[in-house]
């Protein structure tokens, strides 16, 4: 049965137009690309669902904001517009600019971790992971096990903190080794799987009882405040700026990548309440993203962000975004593709290991998948599996449970027949999966080795 599509609340007024390359040309360009997707020219993919990051359509009204761009060196008229919106939508006291979420990311990791000290976390993300470890921290999952298991659709909140797993490792390894709990509203790696209300402020309250700090990945919040809308009892009546605001009064601070939910093409942001904090962050800044009043963003940028975070909170736009996800995920689970359930917020991702249970881990099956599909069809997704998951610090891979293909929808760029599109190819792929071989490492980066590894079919 097909699954009912909400129109597009938007109409088209500028069109970028795309190709499909002929079969045999997309075939020499992934082995140009050493079968790794982030390596493929964009010009050669038809429709590109390597991530929502940066990949936004922007508004009319972003694209007025940014011709009153101020580029002031100190003091821009952006930058007291963005800060005053990030105050008033999510609550904090301060706020800091950073190029986008990873620059928020280091400020505060290299503020508050020092080496052997344990960051818990629901489930890892590549890049929060990778500070964390560079300050000398260890990143410790405490995600709820279910969010392991791609198969499991009755949990509606996949993404929520396991506290018997917290309190486990306060017990073990004291308060004081703890700087901080990152929370993730959405959990990207688990397939944009959202936290329940009533998992936050529970993990608020054992955090304030050990005197440990809460810091969200606010980069998908707004995603997450639609599933609470959508799924816990007591919140169908309530809009998205109050849930949004309600979900960060249990937090101290949060980093943001605006690429994703401020719908912008970059920005992002630290925000905290701690007046310590934010003094040295505004140090920090200066060093490595540029003056506390822009953080390495322009004016433009901070106007189109500042417009855009307003925009997210309109409940016809993030209703359609989440739904559009969700749309592609039943149709291709209809189809019986494997993908993890419930679809979560940006992304369908597909179960490698159940796609292609001959290829083992150790040969890349997720990262064959995607170039298998962008062979197909011109589609280009992402590997989330063991490459992505890197190595610890003696050198051995990490083997995480999930072996995923993402499908990543940028939001308001593609319609429904896209998407259509989408699952026919990936049907096609599904049926000649026999084909697919496994691959092997020709060059493998030290850190975040999925961005710029490459690789040939064994
Ligand atoms: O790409 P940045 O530096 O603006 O943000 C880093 C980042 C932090 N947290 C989370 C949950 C992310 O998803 C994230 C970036 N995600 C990317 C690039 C993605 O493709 O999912």
């Amino acid at each position: 049965m097909e699954s009912k599509y909400i129109p597009e609340p938007y109409k088209i007024k500028m069109v970028e137009p795309i190709t499909l390359l002929p079969k045999e040309e997309r075939a020499e360009r992934i082995k140009e690309a050493g079968y790794n997707t982030f390596l493929l020219r964009s010009k050669d993919v038809f429709i590109d669902l390597l991530t929502d990051s940066g990949t936004n359509a922007m508004s009319h009204y972003q694209w007025a904001g940014l011709m009153l761009g101020d580029e002031a060196y100190a003091g821009s008229e952006n930058w007291i517009h963005l800060e005053e919106t990030v105050k008033d939508l999510f609550g904090f006291k301060y706020v800091v600019p950073t190029h986008q979420g990873r620059g928020a990311e280091n400020l505060i990791s290299l503020i508050l971790i020092k080496p052997g000290m344990h960051i818990p976390g629901n489930m890892y993300f590549t890049t929060t992971r990778a500070h964390m470890e560079l300050q000398g921290g260890i990143f410790v999952d405490v995600i709820r096990d279910e969010a392991h298991e791609p198969e499991r659709d009755d949990i509606p909140f996949k993404g929520d903190v396991d506290l018997e797993k917290y309190e486990a490792l306060i017990k073990k390894v004291g308060p004081e080794k703890i700087p901080y709990i990152c929370v993730a509203v959405t959990v990207n790696m688990a397939g944009g799987q959202p936290v329940s209300m009533a998992n936050l402020k529970a993990v608020y309250e054992m955090s304030q009882k050990y005197g440990i700090p809460v810091i969200f990945d606010a980069t998908r919040c707004v995603e997450n405040a639609y599933f609470i809308k959508k799924r816990e009892p007591g919140y169908e009546n309530k809009t998205i700026t109050e849930i949004i605001r309600e979900m960060f009064s249990y937090s101290d601070g949060c980093t943001m990548s605006g690429k994703k939910d401020g719908i912008v093409n970059m920005g992002g942001f630290l925000a905290v309440n701690d007046e310590d904090l934010y003094r040295q962050a505004s140090g920090l800044v200066v060093v490595y993203e540029g003056m506390p009043s822009y953080g390495g963003m322009t004016g433009r940028d901070m106007e189109a962000f500042a417009r855009g975070l307003r925009e997210a909170m309109d409940y016809d736009y993030i209703r359609h975004r989440v739904e559009q996800v969700r749309y592609l995920g039943d149709n291709m689970s209809s189809l019986g593709i494997p993908i993890v359930k419930p679809v979560g917020g940006h992304a369908v991702f597909i179960d490698a290991r159940t796609f292609l249970p001959n290829i083992p881990q150790n040969e890349f099956p997720a990262l064959a998948l995607a170039a298998a599909i962008y062979e197909q069809s011109g589609i280009r997704t992402m590997e989330r599996g063991i490459i992505s998951a890197g190595r610890d610090k003696e050198g051995k891979d990490y083997y995480p449970k999930l072996e995923l293909v993402r499908l990543t929808v940028p939001r308001r760029v593609y319609t429904r027949s896209h998407l259509d599109y989408v699952v026919d190819s990936v049907k096609d792929v599904f049926e000649k999966a026999d084909n697919i071989k496994g691959l092997e490492w020709v060059y493998e980066p030290p850190v975040l080795r999925f961005f710029t590894g490459r690789f040939k079919p064994l």
